[in-house]
């Protein structure tokens, strides 16, 4: 045996027995990586629905749980509410009138997994998450993420409610294709022109990442995607850097807004480099926003995104492109909603 491999196999047997627990250990960096310490636990997440997502998250990291099951138990809560026209059931159709959702989890050590375009399942977080701990892939799509979630228990279910429909239909003697942006939350179409049917949650997408008390990292992001969109289109919400990113050395960030900006500047995994370079979460999610920005500023006055961030010393932010973005605080010493702050 390799005299690396016998370091290792020591310091696990000693991390395991706890004798590391909370020090710094010499023998191998892995053991201080995920070595509990003593954190206040944190969760933040996006949107005013992020308050009652938080709550639920809360009732784990409260306990002192991990930080996973507390982002997964905690966008469920949206997914499963059918007045959240953005996430999960009752979320707004494609132009085909099909509800597609797009989900992704990550958890303290790398581990993540994925579902895009996935119809009829209430919770595709928690699919996500199957396909994390279930598979050796990080993503499923479409009829495969289906066929998954059918042979693991899931039920078929129309997520289209009434409501939906409705306003779908209503889009239909229209059915203009462009994206919508929420400011002040009034829905304003580019260049001037008339507001879209579809209420304030046209697209409002549900972005969660917490710290627990073991100072261990995850986040979970979920969303019926951009309303209207095109049958398969996916937006950056399940995919990994962009929507989310989580680096148990630093922290984790997640986004919210017109998908296909935040996948051009991989935007989730971005803030979380920027924090590793010492920016705080605040400046880090408002260096991100300026990088949409310098891409293409005459188009990014059109937009709406807003990310959010938490850095290992549990200090968060958020900032977005255009006013209206609002992010929800849970902790031990505070409840709340903030405005972030904004570019225009
Ligand atoms: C998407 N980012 O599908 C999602 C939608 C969203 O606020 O977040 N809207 O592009």
């Amino acid at each position: 045996m390799s005299s690396t491999r016998r370091k290792f196999l020591h310091s696990s047997l000693l991390g395991s027995l706890g004798l590391f627990a909370g020090k710094k250990s010499m023998a191998h960096p892995v053991d201080t990586l995920y070595a509990p310490t003593k954190n206040e636990p944190i969760v933040i997440s996006t949107w005013d629905f992020g308050k009652a997502a938080n709550a639920e998250a809360w009732t784990v990291l409260g306990k002192g749980g991990r930080a996973l099951d507390a982002v997964e138990a905690g966008v469920k809560i949206p997914e499963a509410d059918p007045n959240n026209q953005s996430v999960g059931y009752g979320g707004l159709p494609d132009r085909d009138g099909r509800v597609t959702l797009d989900a992704c989890i990550m958890d303290e050590q790398y581990n993540c997994g994925s579902v895009m375009c996935l119809e009829y399942i209430m919770h595709p977080i928690s699919v996500a998450r199957l396909v994390m701990e279930k598979t050796p892939h990080v993503v499923l799509v479409g009829d495969g993420a289906l066929q998954f979630a059918l042979a693991n228990g899931f039920q078929k279910e129309n997520l289209l409610t009434p409501e939906s429909e409705k306003v779908w239909k209503e889009w239909l003697k229209t059915s203009k294709y462009e994206p919508v942006i929420n400011i002040e939350n009034k829905l304003h179409k580019p260049a001037g022109e008339g507001n879209m049917p579809g209420g304030p949650n046209n697209h409002d997408t549900i972005g969660m990442i917490a710290m627990d008390a073991s100072g261990n990292f995850s986040g979970a992001c979920t969303t019926s995607g951009m309303a209207f969109k095109m049958h398969g289109r996916v937006g950056d919400s399940p995919i990994i850097g962009a929507g989310l990113y989580v680096d148990n050395e630093i922290g984790a960030a997640t986004s919210t807004g017109v998908g296909e900006e935040v996948i051009r500047i991989v935007g989730s995994h971005l803030v979380v480099e920027l924090m590793r370079q010492g920016l705080a979460p605040e400046a880090a999610c408002k260096k991100a926003v300026e990088r949409i920005i310098s891409r293409s500023p005459a188009k990014a006055k059109t937009l709406q995104v807003g990310f959010i961030a938490i850095n290992k010393k549990g200090e968060y932010g958020g900032y977005a492109l255009q006013k209206g973005f609002t992010y929800a605080v849970k902790s031990g010493k505070e409840e709340k909603l903030i405005p972030a702050k904004s570019i225009y």
